[in-house]
């Protein structure tokens, strides 16, 4: 009887380490054999691999195609990618420098780079005024580039403008139409020479009204013939040389007896009521737009 009941509790046993054998068994075997699955992504010109890898796109559009693979099955499914640029280029005026005075003809030069390249650069010449100054009519000025050096070239003639102040900016323009502006560069013209023509007599008596005539013109170093300058928008200015803080007079363009004419494109041309007092006047030439003195002169009054 004794050896019965251990015999079923050693065939008991037996069947629940089978059960368990059974149920643990499976697992085991699924745990040595894990699922790799491959990642491959391949485009014209490049490759990678991994679920999210890190890659750098030529510009423009790129079709890529994906394959993953449990190393039985393989699915591919493919994407479109366009790389824009959306960087402006960066551009510099490099002709003129700062504050330089100008005078004739000049080549306006500016630098410009850009990752996808420069496609055309433009000059702007304005008067002063904000950050990008005041458009004169000398606008998108079309440069060329210098094969030699890489600049962006414009021949400028500084005499198609007044003498007094002025910036020039630059813009480039990349192949994506993206564009860059350079910093703007203030210059100055200094084209024009003020010719005294009095005292036509050393002699001017004090106390008379006399005519005050000078004639403005390009400089001889610009160019020799020195054509007449004819503007309408200048300021005389007349004062006692020893007391300049007084302006006794002040002209601009008119026809009125304190205004002042131009005569026959040669000279010109205000009358002036002198002191009894015997004395040296200064006068001087501004420009009325931006305030710059062109030039001046000095006569004298006698008893
Ligand atoms: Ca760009």
């Amino acid at each position: 009887m004794k050896s019965r009941k251990q015999l079923a509790i050693t065939v008991g046993i037996l069947v629940m380490v089978a059960i368990v054998l059974g149920t643990l068994l499976p697992l085991l075997v699924f745990a040595e054999v894990p699922q790799r699955i491959n990642y491959g992504w391949t485009w014209a010109g490049g490759s990678a691999s991994g679920v999210s890898p890190s890659v750098v796109m030529p510009m423009g559009t790129t079709v890529v195609t994906l394959e993953v693979s449990d190393g039985a099955l393989t699915d591919t499914d493919t994407v479109s990618i366009t790389v824009q640029d959306t960087t402006p280029p960066a551009v510099t005026v490099e002709f003129p420098t700062a504050n330089l005075a100008l005078q004739d003809g000049v080549t306006l030069t500016a630098s410009a780079s850009d990752l996808s390249g420069v496609s055309a650069l433009y000059f702007y010449v304005r008067e002063p005024g904000g950050a990008q100054g005041n458009p004169i009519g000398y606008e998108n000025l079309s440069a060329t580039l210098n094969g030699d050096t890489g600049k962006w070239e414009y021949g400028f003639d500084t005499l198609k403008l007044p003498d007094g102040y002025y910036l020039v900016l630059a813009k480039a323009v990349d192949t994506y139409n993206n564009e860059g502006w350079s910093a703007a560069v203030p210059f100055s013209i200094r084209n024009w020479a003020v010719i005294q023509l009095l005292p036509s007599t050393p002699n001017n008596k004090a106390g008379r009204t006399m005519p005050v005539k000078f004639s403005l013109r390009v400089k001889a170093s610009v160019d020799p013939a020195q054509p007449f300058v004819y503007n309408e928008n200048l300021t005389i200015k007349i004062y006692a040389t020893s007391n300049p803080g007084v302006i006794l007079q002040t002209s601009t363009f008119g026809t009125r007896a304190r205004n002042y004419r131009i005569e026959n494109n040669t000279l010109y041309i205000t009358n002036f009521q002198t002191s009894n007092v015997p004395m040296q006047y200064t006068v001087e030439i501004w420009r009325t737009d931006e305030n710059s003195l062109v030039g001046g002169f000095a006569f004298q009054t006698v008893k």
